[in-house]
């Protein structure tokens, strides 16, 4: 919408086609008569990128002439998916380019097939690093994404006999056309060594750290076009390189392969992606990639920094840098040496400049995903930093002991090392300390900080903890991903509504236009079929386009209770069994999530689901009325095949459990009605989209929290519903897997032995009654799509858009640049 007629002229389309040949010869040097897909995908995806670098320069010396200040966005994660229908998208020239890719004797779709996802990060927190890099851009924020570029990204999921496989995700072995490295500028990372005292000329004490092992780091960047292209920002994602020296004491020996044995081992910091989502290892490679990624961040802000001042007292007024998740935490301590033992200041200016540098949002309250790293670990490999967290910390326990007199266990609760079994630093209080502000991601999540997880925190600093809600960016989670849906939002309330999501709400009375109804239906449905084809070819499943798409895509977790839905679906099942000509509204259950390599239950739960699939899907009496089907390798482009053709929007995490959820916003968004608990954002999409629109059962948050203090006994729910006990009975039995009886007993056990952490049996009741409406509601297709369009026309406020706004204003302090 705001693209300015003359894209002819800014990204010259009539040479488009040209300069594909011609990056067909000359940086692929291939046959440009040659017909290989993959080869024109890459000198269109060249002949893009080329067409944004002049922007791009210009959106930087922008930046640098107006000295405006900068957000740096540090993330270990980000999960941008494909680039060349993003930049296509945001550049405004979708159709120009599907004309020209055209008569070159493509389809625009089978090109991007060619893309490989970049998935260099797990699940929620990495997508939306992605999409706020995409909003703030598009906003005029100035803004940089700073990252990892691994070279193994996300595992690939394959399903071999029911089991989740990993294979590595080679993303970068046939090249990646978006990626500009720069092989010039190279900082160095330091390693281990000794923290050293001495004085310098005026006669201070002063530290400096020696006998270091050293690492280069090596930029590379990934341009990020802002919609409509007035901005382009970039995401400087860094790679490990050897240092030039050679270990001497080794090559004088004559050890020369002995003394490049280092130098090839350096270059493994950024090899591989930690494939756990919020689940701590606690392996010094990991703590190695978070400083790795800090330093040589914080030394290319610095460089930049001081190219315009002179001094760093201002730094806080020309640099933000939010923190994602305690993941880069460790930038607080880094950027304190940097300012006392480089640049030569003292505690108190570096400490407060520092705590008005750094702001950090946290994503998770569950325990297993709290990082916290052994004190002699972190001593060995950042031995400087061990030493100045030892002093934030006493210097902030001094001022809690001021304010709450003789209360030591508030004192051992709140203070940064952690004594009980060995000590640890903990991420998470020394993050909180060294901020000037810390965020939650959906109300109810901040509330749980400021009251549960966080409580102390709060009643010391009762203004830092704070909430900024969640949001997607509505151009690749709506424009994008569905051209149908989109079109016809564009055709009835105009095109404004991508970069002002709120416009949305123009819809809210087409709900009631029976013509608008029939519209919007046929979008789905073309959606629907485009998904059961690439189902199809995936899992060689045909399934049928009529029946309501119900879907669950995520990680998969206990919290998030896939298994949950996996025993309505047995229930269902067995309601069928039972009365074959029952009338049921026929159902298409789709899963997808990766589960992480060594996590155990979530891998059963997955073989649980294909086993239960292969029952289901093989029986004659449920034949036409329930399938179900695990779609391999969720990722964000199979997200984006997915959310547009969900009928219903599975959000069922233990209330409390899951921080906002940002598929659920997803899924609504494009017109999917959510089945929910009352957690994270969902909370706010009941609130915007109203209770009538929505599915929500289950407890709530404070009762679980309730249940959890007075005793919960699961077996309760056994014993007083049959349809549960039949369910669980089958798990237990070995129903599902006759050949070997005992293999889902974990399962049953988790539930009925080891008392059932995240209340499923709770909530079996209320999940299948709200299922029933559910079922009610979809045979009324008046009424559903009539639901279907005012829970998109609602969703305004989840833009990202919005969010980022938010963190400018309230937590930067930072205005978009004027154009
Ligand atoms: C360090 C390791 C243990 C770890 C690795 C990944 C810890 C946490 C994570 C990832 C957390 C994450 O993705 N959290 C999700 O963040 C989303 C964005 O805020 C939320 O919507 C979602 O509810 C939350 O689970």
């Amino acid at each position: 919408c705001k693209m300015s007629k003359n894209v002819r002229e800014v990204f010259r389309l009539d040479e488009l086609k040209d300069d594909i040949r011609r990056n067909m010869v000359a940086l692929l040097g291939n046959d440009p008569r040659s017909k290989r897909k993959f080869s024109y995908y890459n000198a269109l995806a060249y002949s893009v990128r080329e067409r944004l670098v002049d922007l791009w320069m210009r959106t930087q010396s922008d930046y640098y002439d107006s000295m405006a200040k900068r957000v740096y966005y540090l993330s270990m994660e980000f999960l941008p998916g494909r680039f060349l229908m993003n930049y296509l998208t945001n550049m405004g020239i979708v159709d120009e380019c599907r004309e020209i890719v055209a008569e070159l004797g493509f389809s625009l779709e089978e090109l991007e097939e060619e893309e490989w996802d970049a998935g260099l990060g797990n699940g929620g927190l990495g997508r939306l690093a992605s999409c706020y890099l995409d909003s703030m851009v598009s906003q005029n924020i100035p803004g940089y994404g700073y990252g990892i570029l691994y070279d193994y990204g996300i595992f690939y999921q394959s399903i071999v006999n029911g089991n989740q496989e990993e294979r590595c995700d080679n993303w970068r072995r046939h090249g990646c056309p978006w990626e500009i490295t720069r092989l010039d500028t190279l900082y160095e990372v330091k390693f281990y060594g000794r923290s050293e005292t001495y004085y310098d000329s005026d006669g201070n004490v002063r530290f400096r750290w020696v006998d270091t092992e050293n690492v280069m780091a090596m930029p590379c960047d990934i341009l990020i076009p802002g919609y409509g292209c007035s901005h382009v920002s970039n995401m400087r994602l860094w790679t490990a390189q050897s240092s030039r020296e050679f270990n001497l004491s080794d090559f004088n020996r004559g050890d020369y392969i002995g003394a490049m044995h280092g130098k090839v081992m350096s270059e493994n910091i950024t090899k591989v992606l930690y494939p756990n989502d919020q689940f701590l290892q606690g392996m010094e490679l990991r703590l190695k990639q978070q400083y790795f990624l800090v330093s040589a961040t914080f030394q290319d802000i610095l460089r930049r920094y001081l190219k315009q001042h002179t001094s760093l007292a201002a730094l806080p007024e020309a640099v933000a840098v939010q923190l994602n998740d305690t993941h880069p935490a460790i930038a607080i301590p880094e950027l304190m040496r940097l300012l006392m033992d480089v640049y030569g200041m003292g505690w108190d200016v570096a400490w407060d400049i520092c705590t008005r540098t750094f702001a950090y949002t946290n994503h998770t309250v569950l325990p297993e995903a709290l990082e916290t790293w052994p004190v002699d670990l972190l001593g060995r490999l950042l031995p400087r930093h061990m030493q100045i967290i030892y002093e934030i910390n006493r210097r902030f326990l001094e001022g809690v002991a001021a304010t709450f007199p003789g209360d030591t266990e508030r004192l051992s609760r709140m203070s940064v090392i952690q004594e009980e079994g060995g000590q640890r630093v903990r991420m998470a209080n020394l993050a909180i300390v060294g901020s000037h502000t810390v965020n939650g991601v959906a109300a109810l999540h901040s509330n749980i900080l400021q009251t549960g997880l966080f409580r102390d925190f709060h009643e010391y600093y009762p203004r830092k903890i704070r909430n900024v809600t969640n949001g997607v960016t509505p151009r690749r989670w709506l424009m994008q991903c569905n051209p149908a849906l989109s079109r016809l939002i564009t055709q009835s309330i105009g095109p404004e509504w991508c970069c002002n999501l709120e416009k949305l709400r123009e819809l809210v009375p087409l709900a009631e236009d029976s013509a608008f109804r029939d519209a919007w239906a046929r979008a789905k449905l073309e959606n629907k079929r485009l998904l059961s084809r690439y189902v199809l070819r995936k899992v060689q499943m045909g399934i049928n386009p009529n029946t309501l798409f119900d879907m669950q895509f995520k990680r998969m977790h206990e919290y998030k209770r896939q298994l949950l839905n996996v025993m309505h679906v047995i229930s269902l099942f067995n309601r069928i069994k039972d009365n074959p000509s029952a009338d049921i509204t026929p159902r298409t259950v789709l899963f997808g999530g990766k589960a992480a390599p060594g996590y155990y239950q979530a891998k059963l739960i997955i073989r649980l689901i294909n086993e239960v699939a292969r029952v289901v899907n093989a029986d004659a009496d449920v034949a036409g009325r329930l399938r179900v089907a695990f779609l391999p390798n969720y990722c964000i482009s199979q997200a984006e095949k997915v959310v547009p053709a969900a009928d219903l929007s599975e959000q069922i995490s233990t209330a409390g459990m899951e921080a906002s959820g940002t598929g659920n916003m997803k899924f609504a968004l494009n017109g999917a009605l959510t089945i929910g608990t009352l957690d994270g954002a969902n909370v706010e999409i009941m609130e915007e989209v109203g209770a009538e629109n929505i599915f929500i059962f289950g407890l709530k948050a404070h009762e679980v929290a309730e249940k959890r203090r007075s005793g919960y006994n699961p077996r309760e729910f056994y014993e007083n519903d049959a349809e549960l006990r039949r369910v669980m009975d089958m798990i237990g039995s070995g129903f599902f897997s006759p050949d070997e009886r005992g293999l889902f007993s974990p399962v049953y056990d988790s539930l009925m032995h080891h008392g059932d952490y995240y209340m499923l049996m709770a909530d079996y009741r209320p999940y299948m009654e709200a299922q029933a409406a559910v079922d009610a509601l979809y045979l009324d297709q008046d009424q559903w799509v009539r639901k279907s369009i005012l829970n998109a026309a609602n969703m305004g406020k989840f833009s990202s858009d919005r969010s980022v706004m938010e963190y400018a204003r309230g937590i930067w302090h930072v205005e978009p640049l004027g154009k």
